[in-house]
C-alpha cells in the first residue's frame, strides 16, 4: 500500500523570444476587426479597398527581422484620408495633446517628412525612431495577440500596421491603422522616458501567465492607448488611441466620460470596450508617477525568474531560473 502519494508538480515554461530575430515567430493575429470578416467594417463592401489592404498585408506576412520595410505606393484616396485626419487633429493638438507629443510632432514635421500631403513610409519613420530611442518598427498586417505585441516591446520593436483606414469613417477607427500608429504612437515612442516605459512593460510580460498577460494588456490599453495626464493643472491626452482620433480627442477631455486616477491594481482588472469611444479613462499625475506605479505593480507579479535585456546583442537573458 502506498503511504504517500507523490505529485509531480510541473509548471511548464512558456516560450518567449530571447533574441530580436525570434519576433518572426510572434505574429499571431486577432482578426475580429478585419474588413473580410466584420460586416460593420466600413470597407466590408469596398472590393478595391480590400484588395489594396491585402497587398499591404502581404508585406507584413513576408517580412523577416532585418529586412528594410518595403515602401507602399498609397493611392490618392488613402492620402486624402490621411490629410483629412492630419489637418483636423493639428487644430486640436495645441489644446488637447500632452507636451511630449506636441514637441516631437514638430520634430517629425521638421526632420521626418510629416505633412498632410504625404503618408510617411514606415522605413523612414523606423530610422527616425532608432536615432531617438532605439525603437524600431516592424510591419504587421492587423491586430496582434497581446502576448506577441507586448513581447516585441521588450526588444524595442513596435509592431506597426501599414494600411490606411477606410475613407468613409476617418474620425474614429476601432482597429489600428497607420494613421493611428504614425500620428498617435510614433511621437510618444520617440520620447526616451516613454520608450523606457514601453520597453519595461514588454520585459515584464515575457513568459507571464495568460492571466497576467491579460492584465498587462489592460494596463497598456489604459496608458499607452488611452491614457490622459495632468500638465500644469490641465488634462492632456498622451494615449495614441485618443491622439489619432478627432472624435475621441474631443470626447476624452470633454464632460461625458468618467475619469479615475490611475492605479495599476484596479486599472489592470477594469473591463473595456474596443469597439467605440471609451466611456472611462485613467489619469496619471505625471509620467514619472506612472512609471513608479507600474514598477511597483510589476514587482508583485510572480515569475520563477527575472529577465535582463542586453541592448548590445538585443537579447533577453533569464536569470535565477529555478
Ligand atoms: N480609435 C483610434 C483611431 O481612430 O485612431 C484607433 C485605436 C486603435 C486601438
Ligand atoms: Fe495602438
Amino acid at each position: 500500500m502506498y503511504q504517500f502519494l507523490i505529485f509531480f508538480y510541473f509548471v511548464p515554461d512558456t516560450w518567449f523570444p530571447t533574441h530580436i530575430s525570434e519576433l518572426d515567430k510572434c505574429t499571431h493575429l486577432v482578426t475580429k476587426f478585419e474588413p473580410e470578416l466584420d460586416s460593420d467594417h466600413p470597407g466590408f463592401t469596398d472590393k478595391a479597398y480590400r484588395a489594396r489592404r491585402q497587398k499591404i498585408a502581404d508585406i507584413a506576412f513576408d517580412y523577416r527581422h532585418g529586412d528594410p520595410i518595403p515602401r507602399v505606393d498609397y493611392t490618392g484616396e488613402d492620402i486624402a484620408t490621411w490629410g483629412h485626419v492630419y489637418r483636423q487633429l493639428k487644430v486640436l493638438f495645441p489644446t488637447h495633446a500632452c507636451k511630449t507629443h506636441r514637441d516631437i510632432f514638430q520634430l517629425l514635421e521638421d526632420e521626418c517628412g510629416y505633412s498632410p500631403d504625404r503618408i510617411p513610409q514606415l522605413e523612414d519613420v523606423s530610422n527616425f525612431l532608432k536615432r531617438k530611442t532605439g525603437f524600431q518598427l516592424r510591419p504587421v498586417s492587423g491586430l496582434l495577440s497581446a502576448r506577441d505585441f507586448l513581447a516585441s516591446l521588450a526588444f524595442r520593436v513596435f509592431q506597426c500596421t501599414q494600411y490606411v483606414r477606410h475613407g468613409s469613417k476617418p474620425d474614429h477607427s476601432p482597429e489600428p491603422d497607420c494613421v493611428h500608429e504614425l500620428l498617435g504612437h510614433v511621437p510618444m515612442l520617440a520620447d526616451p522616458g516613454f520608450a523606457q516605459f514601453s520597453h519595461e512593460l514588454g520585459l515584464n510580460s515575457l513568459g507571464a501567465s495568460d492571466e497576467d498577460i491579460e492584465k498587462f494588456a489592460t494596463l497598456y490599453w489604459f496608458t499607452v492607448e488611452f491614457g490622459i495626464c495632468k500638465q500644469a493643472g490641465q488634462l492632456r491626452a498622451y494615449g495614441a488611441g485618443i491622439l489619432s482620433s478627432y472624435g475621441e480627442l474631443l470626447h476624452a477631455l470633454g464632460d461625458k466620460p468618467e475619469r479615475r486616477p490611475f492605479d495599476p491594481l484596479k486599472t489592470a482588472v477594469q473591463e473595456y470596450t474596443d469597439e467605440d469611444l471609451q466611456p472611462l479613462y485613467f489619469v496619471v499625475e505625471s509620467f514619472e508617477d506612472m512609471m513608479d506605479k507600474m514598477r511597483n505593480y510589476s514587482a508583485t507579479i510572480k515569475r520563477p525568474y527575472e529577465v535582463r535585456y542586453c541592448s548590445y546583442t538585443q537579447t533577453v537573458q533569464k536569470l535565477n531560473s529555478k
